[in-house]
């Protein structure tokens, strides 16, 4: 349960957004030595696996928008909102090539009904990856995307709910390395720069969570949901990709386990969180 009294990653509607052809060659990426290349069409075989099992194993409504070849980096909608209650409140991502990613998104969130605040300050920055909700209180990273206004404006929209700074550093945004597993279950990365982040985060909560220590980093970035009849999902990297973090999930008891691929978006920096926005919308 959240604080709210609403079950901890209960989502029934998930925002997601097509490839742009442009992302293999044009995508934002943290590292420019050894740049691997995108298997574009190994990328939207990857993604439709990851959309059909939101949309036909788990059941959510999929809001799909269209990619824009401008925006080579759009696949990654979880940059572009943070949605809590009934409040979206849309980013200003970051990366200035990525600012235009929000309009879409604000589009269809009011379209969903949810009340949508915007970032008037133009020296904020905020993109959704650095922003974890752990159903008692948020974490926002402070990273080369994300500043301290933009961690203000959190605190200022979300006012239920403590929300602390965590320095992010080795890695593109917090939840690169570090999402929620289940209620109170935080999964971490083991390198010292995740480690770290996980120490800041325990030095500021008044809560106490149970951690999912996975031996690399980016197996940490997974999707955790509470689906009727299913109970504890979750979406996490292939042990064909990381066979240590693999035999992790595996141990969780009760839960239903998707591995799921993803190593072309990877490699432009992209993990299991960022291609969608998850909501639990009333009807
Ligand atoms: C970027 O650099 O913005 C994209 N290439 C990757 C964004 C990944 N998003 C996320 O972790 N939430």
């Amino acid at each position: 349960m959240t604080s709210s009294g609403a079950v901890f990653g209960r989502y029934n509607v998930a925002i997601v957004r097509d490839l742009a052809d442009s992302l293999g060659e044009q995508a934002l990426r943290m590292s420019k030595e050894e740049e691997q290349s995108v298997d574009m069409e190994k990328a939207r075989q990857e993604h439709k696996f990851y959309t059909d099992t939101l949309r036909y194993q788990l059941g959510l409504e999929l809001k799909e928008l269209p990619a824009v070849a401008s925006l080579p980096d759009c696949v990654f909608v979880e940059d572009t909102a943070v949605v809590c209650g009934d409040t979206a409140l849309v980013t200003r991502p970051g990366a200035p090539s990525r600012r235009p990613e929000v309009e879409a998104t604000k589009k269809i969130l009011k379209e969903l009904n949810f009340n949508i605040v915007e970032i008037k300050d133009e020296t904020a920055t905020l993109d959704g990856g650095d922003v974890l909700f752990t159903g008692k209180e948020f974490f926002v990273g402070l990273s080369k995307r994300t500043n301290q206004q933009g961690a203000q404006i959190v605190a200022d929209v979300f006012k239920d709910y403590a929300v602390s700074t965590v320095e992010v550093t080795g890695t593109l945004h917090l939840k690169t390395y570090c999402t929620m597993a289940g209620p109170g279950l935080i999964a971490i990365g083991s390198s010292p720069h995740a480690q770290n982040a996980l120490k800041q985060m325990q030095e500021m909560s008044e809560h106490s969570y149970n951690k999912l220590t996975l031996l690399d980093d980016e197996a940490a970035n997974c999707v955790y949901l509470n689906i009727p009849e299913k109970g504890h999902v979750l979406l996490h990297r292939t042990a064909k990709e990381f066979p240590a973090s693999a035999k992790e999930f595996e141990k969780l008891k009760d839960y239903t386990l998707i591995p799921v691929t993803n190593t072309e978006l990877a490699k432009v920096d992209g993990g299991l969180t960022c291609c969608s926005i998850l909501l639990n919308k009333c009807t």
